[in-house]
């Protein structure tokens, strides 16, 4: 094997969360040959992070700019690419000496955003190096290819609620139903799916109907558990104003997955409680005034 046919490799994070970013570290081992050019595709799951070029070890190290033609680094619609080794310019790579293994040579870096159809899915990285061998009597093309850079990345959902109630003007001693529903928006399956909704002290719990797991009044948990993607659940709570207020409730979701849009994670319902009719007959009984 010619020593520049060596696989180059790559370092990534194992593991990672839709729309975090990740550092893909590139090494291109050292070879005695010149004008090495490296390239890398973004791919389909990711969006290259503007300004993220680097040379992290050997000539030339340091922050390369995205611009071509002034520097060691470029980056072009959805490639990325290097001149490496000594005496690189911005059009043409430089030599390497040889070395038996890696970590020697040199290594770059950019990063990638991870697209929110990544999650829950593995992603794969490959570079490749282009090199001119001048071993040989007549000087002679290479290309090397890295093995796959394979990343796996965190589940992802996205929950949603909405709550309303039967009415939100009612008398001291009535009925008010609440109706929460949450919905799973994926692109992944939720777990531990668990909705927040305490009543206010102006209302006394009465019972609860829920679709999926249970609620519990004290602690105002409704435990719902897996919420498959594009599946909905669906809480009703009955309750009795017992006290005169304007009370506003609302109910939060969670998961055990990260939330992409965390801005409709809860919903809430403003009621107004008013106090009971009066009876104009007991008026008289009573003393009371009639409310205005
Ligand atoms: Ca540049
Ligand atoms: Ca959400």
């Amino acid at each position: 094997m010619a020593p520049d046919r060596l696989p180059e490799h790559q370092r990534a994070q194992q593991r990672l969360t839709a729309v975090d970013t990740m550092a893909l570290d590139i090494g291109a081992p050292r070879a005695p040959v010149q004008q090495k050019v490296m390239s890398d595709g973004t791919g389909s799951w990711g969006t290259y992070v503007p300004g993220s070029l680097r040379v992290v070890d050997g000539p030339g190290s340091g922050d390369k700019t995205d611009q071509a033609g002034d520097d060691q680094g470029e980056f072009d619609a959805d490639k990325v690419s290097f001149t490496l080794g000594d005496d690189a310019t911005p059009a043409a790579g430089g030599s390497l000496p040889n070395a038996a293994s890696l970590p020697g040579g040199t290594t770059v870096e950019f990063k990638v955003k991870v697209g929110r159809d990544a999650a829950g899915r593995q992603v794969t990285n490959q570079a490749t190096v282009g090199s001119e061998n001048r071993l040989g009597p007549e000087p002679e093309q290479l290309t090397s290819t890295s093995g796959d850079a394979v990343t796996k990345v965190n589940p992802a959902v996205d929950l949603s609620v909405v709550k309303s109630a039967d009415s939100t003007k009612v008398t001291v001693g009535q009925t008010v139903t609440y109706r929460v529903t949450v919905r799973n928006a994926g692109p992944n399956d939720a777990t531990g799916v668990m909705v927040k909704d305490m009543l206010p002290s102006t209302l006394t719990f009465l019972s609860a109907t829920a679709s999926n797991g249970t609620y519990a009044a004290a602690s105002g948990m409704w435990t719902v558990g897996a919420l498959a993607s594009g599946a909905s659940a669906t809480l009703t709570v009955h309750a009795k104003a017992t006290a005169v207020a304007e009370t506003t409730n609302t109910a939060t979701a969670d998961a055990t997955e990260l939330d992409l849009d965390p801005a409709n994670d809860s919903d809430s319902v403003k009621i107004c409680i008013d106090p009971e009719p009066f009876c104009p007959y007991c008026i008289k009984e009573s003393g009371q005034k009639p409310r205005n």
